[in-house]
């Protein structure tokens, strides 16, 4: 595979420090050379390659942004470059990496006990245990806050009942995050691999995000103990904080998925001849890359922006899902425009970009629809609330 050249049209490089810039180079490096050729076959075959995860934990970047131990305490902006990195290989591997840090590490750094960050932060950045997230449910995905999967006090434990979706690792976790309502108040729970009751089977059958594992969550009288329970989380802001972190980190990634539809898809124009003339030659093709330019551009932009305001601890939820939804959006466009360049090339597999194509489908939907964004957002604009019931 040629050498990735990464598009920085107005030298963005510039405004990061060199801790920034080194640590780009490093995760960028590393996908290429050690990412890169695993990523079609398990694509194809529909794995994830597991054996990248003790190199992840090398490279530190498992809730490397934490303040916790001797973790590497990575700034915003340079957290936010590793997921760009990240995505630039596969939607995949960013996904894993975020769901590790942002969505199992955080809530237990944020909200257990100094015993339960004691038993897992350590071995979750050593990669010697995963991690998984469980919101979602078979009826309620937009609207978690209507979920149905509840715990029940029993002695000094709890007794959890219910079922997860759409559950990025869950197969694969040796401790599952699970948001249950206990009391009529959501709840988050540290569910352990291997509990009675407690089942994980993968879901199959993705046309997208196939390197990445996706699965069940199945609670069936499930007995915990009392220091399951993350003691300073209550209510559905809890698991949405979460996704502030999480969101964050996709608007993050999916600017790297852009960026490899789109230079591969600059290199392809200019060695590929129609009508005696490379397709870079046509006005048409040109205009395409143009646009995938300006709108890459602007989001590298909003990126850095938004790393610096959470950096400042000033980044706002809906600033968030402001640069999530525009991000995702635009890398989506960038890659169905990529795919289409590239002919029929763009559908093989020897090619990326319908890989990130599909792979974007997913990532449009998970951590909250493009549409729940624009919803979040009005609701910001107007202070009127546009979700479901009528105000
Ligand atoms: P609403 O009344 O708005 O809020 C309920 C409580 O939560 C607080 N809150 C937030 N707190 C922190 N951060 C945010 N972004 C927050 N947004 C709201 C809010 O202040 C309130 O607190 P309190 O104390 O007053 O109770 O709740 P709602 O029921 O109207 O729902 C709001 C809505 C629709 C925005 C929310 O439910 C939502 O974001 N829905 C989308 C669901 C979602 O994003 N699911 C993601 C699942 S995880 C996932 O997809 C992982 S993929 C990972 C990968 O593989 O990379
Ligand atoms: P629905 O909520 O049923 O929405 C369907 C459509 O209706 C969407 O277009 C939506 O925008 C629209 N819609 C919904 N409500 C409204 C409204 N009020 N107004 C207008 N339009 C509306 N979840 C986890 O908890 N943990 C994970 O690790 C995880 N990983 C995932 C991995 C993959 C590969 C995928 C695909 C999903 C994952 N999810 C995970 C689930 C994801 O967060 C949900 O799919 C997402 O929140 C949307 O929920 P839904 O699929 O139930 O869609």
């Amino acid at each position: 595979m040629a050498q990735f050249e990464a598009p920085d049209f107005f030298e963005i490089d510039l405004l990061l420090s060199e801790e920034e810039r080194l640590v780009r180079d490093t995760v960028r490096a590393w996908v290429g050379e050690r990412y890169l050729p695993l990523v079609e076959r398990a694509y194809r075959e529909g794995y994830f390659p597991a054996q990248v995860i003790p190199e992840l934990a090398e490279l530190g970047v498992l809730g490397g942004n934490l303040d916790y131990g001797d973790f590497p305490r990575f700034g915003s902006v340079a957290y936010g470059l590793v997921l760009q990195e990240l995505e630039r290989g596969d939607s995949g591997l960013r996904s894993f990496v975020s769901v590790q840090g942002s969505l199992v590490m955080y809530p237990i750094w944020r909200y257990g006990t100094p015993a339960q960050k004691d038993r897992w932060l350590p071995a979750l950045h050593a990669g010697r245990a995963v991690g998984c997230f469980g919101l979602t449910e078979p009826d309620h995905g937009s609207d978690p806050g209507g979920m149905q999967t509840r715990a029940v006090k029993d002695g000094e434990g709890y007794v959890l009942n219910g079922a997860k979706m759409w559950i990025t690792n869950g197969t694969v976790a040796d401790v599952a995050v699970v948001w249950a309502k206990l009391d009529g108040e959501i709840r988050g729970f540290l569910v352990e691999k291997g509990t009675p009751g407690f089942s994980a089977p993968e879901q199959r059958g993705k046309h997208s995000l196939r390197a990445s594992v996706t699965s069940e969550l199945i609670f069936q009288d499930v007995r915990l103990p009392a220091d399951a329970l993350l003691p300073d989380a209550r209510g559905l802001g809890g698991p949405l904080a979460c996704l502030n972190q999480a969101r964050a980190g996709i608007a993050w990634g999916v600017v790297g998925a852009a960026m490899a539809c789109y230079d591969e898809v600059r290199r392809y124009g200019l060695t590929r001849r129609q009508f005696g003339r490379p397709l870079a030659s046509f006005q048409l093709y040109q205009a395409k890359l143009v646009d995938m330019l300006a709108e890459i551009t602007k989001a590298q932009l909003l990126n850095l922006r938004l790393g610096r305001l959470k950096d400042e601890g000033r980044a706002t939820p809906p600033q968030v899902s402001l640069a999530k939804r525009n991000a995702c959006a635009m890398a989506l466009e960038v890659a169905r425009t990529a795919r289409d360049m590239l002919g029929a090339n763009g559908v093989a597999d020897e090619y990326q970009t319908m890989r990130h194509m599909c792979n974007l489908e997913s990532v449009k939907t998970y951590e909250g629809t493009h549409d729940i964004h624009t919803l979040i957002l009005g609701r910001h604009i107007t202070g009127i609330d546009a979700f479901g019931a009528a105000p």
